[in-house]
């Protein structure tokens, strides 16, 4: 049945993910593509590379050509130019300054908002991004984007410094914000004795508590994490407002997962899908 005038959905424009293909779907742009949609939002999808995984693990990665990821991007930028943009798994350092390059044209033309998940390793421990391809990612990509989300790991990669306790996690986030001043910084401590997410964001503090779920379904939860947090922001919600709204959303999502799979399983991405 089509929708009268009267039921059509609210539009938020189109949101854009660039991100790898992970068949099993736990992480990468078809876990966006479901998280985006959960959240009422139609979205878009550049594939940086194809993976071969499953909740067991990554047992090979192909990157796409960068020429060809500068072809979807700009095929997508002429027909379906989106209002936001999430970026994930990059799988090189050409391909991180080709979505440089598109950025840079795209802002020229209007504004978009832009999360980068600054993927480096697989859940399980496989390189997904080398140390040019980092490199690439703080000179050329974070200074044209809204907000990082990195994991432990990956913050002490983006700032040089360790970061493995909370007052580590906020020497990380000033570095970062010093270098980046328009950047915020939300740094996801899931993996401490007592989880802890910090926001930082227009030089202020924001710690973000949890409890720690028990669950195996924990595979993707950065990425579904940093797109639920475009999600919360392209619906209008602040900054701090989207960071709780995306950490509740994921917290939901590890909490109703079903086990799936022999190892660390999918979330429900879907949770909260209307008709379910
Ligand atoms: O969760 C990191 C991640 C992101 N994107 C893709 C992945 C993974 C982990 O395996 O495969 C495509």
């Amino acid at each position: 049945m089509h929708s009268t005038a009267a039921t059509q959905p609210k539009e938020f424009g189109t949101a854009l993910t660039i991100a790898g293909f992970d068949p099993s779907s736990g992480a990468g742009c078809s876990a966006d593509l479901m998280v985006l949609a959960t959240h009422g939002i139609f979205a878009t999808a550049a594939v940086t590379a194809l993976t071969v995984q499953s909740t067991a693990g990554v047992r090979a990665v192909e990157a796409t050509r960068p020429e060809l990821l500068q072809q979807i991007l700009d095929c997508l930028e002429d027909d379906l130019p989106p209002a936001a943009i999430k970026i994930g798994m990059l799988a090189t350092a050409a391909q991180v300054r080709v979505v440089a390059a598109y950025l840079r044209q795209v802002k020229l033309l209007r504004s978009v908002q832009v999360v980068v998940d600054p993927v480096m390793q697989s859940s399980s421990g496989a390189t997904l991004l080398d140390h040019s391809g980092i490199e690439a990612l703080q000179d050329e990509l974070l200074p044209l984007v809204d907000a990082v989300t990195p994991n432990l790991g990956e913050a002490a990669a983006l700032s040089g410094k360790p970061c493995t306790s909370r007052a580590q996690m906020q020497v990380c986030a000033t570095a970062l914000h010093t270098r980046y001043p328009h950047l915020r910084v939300i740094i996801t401590g899931g993996h401490l004795d007592v989880p802890a997410d910090l926001l930082l964001d227009a030089q202020e503090f924001h710690w973000l508590k949890a409890k720690r779920i028990e669950t195996r379904a924990t595979h993707g939860t950065g990425c579904a994490f940093s797109t639920a947090l475009l999600a919360h922001r392209m619906q209008g919600k602040s900054w701090t407002e989207a960071t709780a709204s995306a950490k509740a959303y994921v917290a939901d999502a590890m909490r109703r997962a079903v086990p799936r799979g022999k190892g660390n399983g999918p979330m429900d991405l879907i949770v909260g899908l209307s008709g379910r």
